[in-house]
């Protein structure tokens, strides 16, 4: 048996802050596929084990606990295998850090595809939206009270180097502006990317979901404004 079951769909996005705390912290998991995930998801709130939107859904198999919405997954992650701060400040940093990466997420899909990109929209919402988000990251990094990049490996630091790494890699034109505006950022991704245990789980999802990001139309358009060329992996998705 798994240590737990993530039922998500088969691309990085939002799962992959996930998977790469389980990754990082050497627990095991299932990956449950689309037909599952919508069963799930498409299920009445009264019969899912845990009433939930949307995906991503974990459940930690020896605990029988349910968890949904991504930064209460964090969390719940986060304190099960130690890498959760004490105090309650340095918890609130985590914690605010987690709902700032859920929120590029989302900005950089508008609403998760709710409108395709149009060059006209990157141009003056998306792009100048990125690099403030970029900003903002390598400020909080610089304060005094950041909770990344301390002595012992947290939670931010797995979610900060989670989110910018798979997104630089698979939306690879978007690494210079990171370099740009947070180039503290892009480092401390890239130290992080490289600890044994993730830079092989990286590759393995790499094998696993080929140059997938956020997958649909929505990447589609993504790729499109950003010049890249169309997603060669011919995942379900
Ligand atoms: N607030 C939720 C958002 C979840 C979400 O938007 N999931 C996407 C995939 S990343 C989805 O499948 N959405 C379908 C829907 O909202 O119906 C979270 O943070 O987990």
């Amino acid at each position: 048996m798994s240590d737990y079951d993530l039922y998500y769909w088969p691309i990085p996005f939002r799962g992959q802050l996930i998977r790469w705390v389980m990754a990082y912290a050497g627990a095991t998991w299932a990956e449950h596929d689309a037909q599952e995930v919508i069963a799930l998801y498409k299920d009445d709130p009264d019969s899912q084990p845990l009433p939930f939107m949307a995906p991503p859904l974990l459940h930690d198999a020896k605990a029988d606990v349910w968890m949904s919405q991504l930064t209460a997954v964090l969390s719940y992650l986060g304190d099960t295998h130690g890498l959760m701060p004490i105090s309650p400040a340095d918890r609130a940093a985590t914690v605010k850090l987690i709902c700032d990466a859920n929120d590029v997420l989302n900005d950089i899909t508008r609403g998760g595809g709710e409108k395709l990109w149009t060059q006209a929209a990157w141009d003056d919402t998306g792009l100048p939206r990125l690099t403030r988000w970029m900003a903002i990251f390598e400020q909080g990094a610089e304060a005094q009270t950041s909770v990344l990049g301390r002595d012992a490996l947290g939670l931010a630091d797995l979610v900060n180097a989670a989110l910018w790494h798979t997104m630089t890699t698979r939306m690879h034109m978007l690494r210079p502006v990171l370099d740009t505006h947070a180039p503290m950022i892009a480092a401390h991704a890239d130290r992080i990317a490289a600890l044994p245990a993730l830079a092989e789980f990286d590759r393995q999802e790499l094998a696993r979901l080929g140059d997938v990001y956020c997958g649909g139309q929505i990447e589609t358009s993504l790729r499109h404004v950003l010049n890249m060329p169309e997603r060669t992996s011919d995942g379900p998705i």
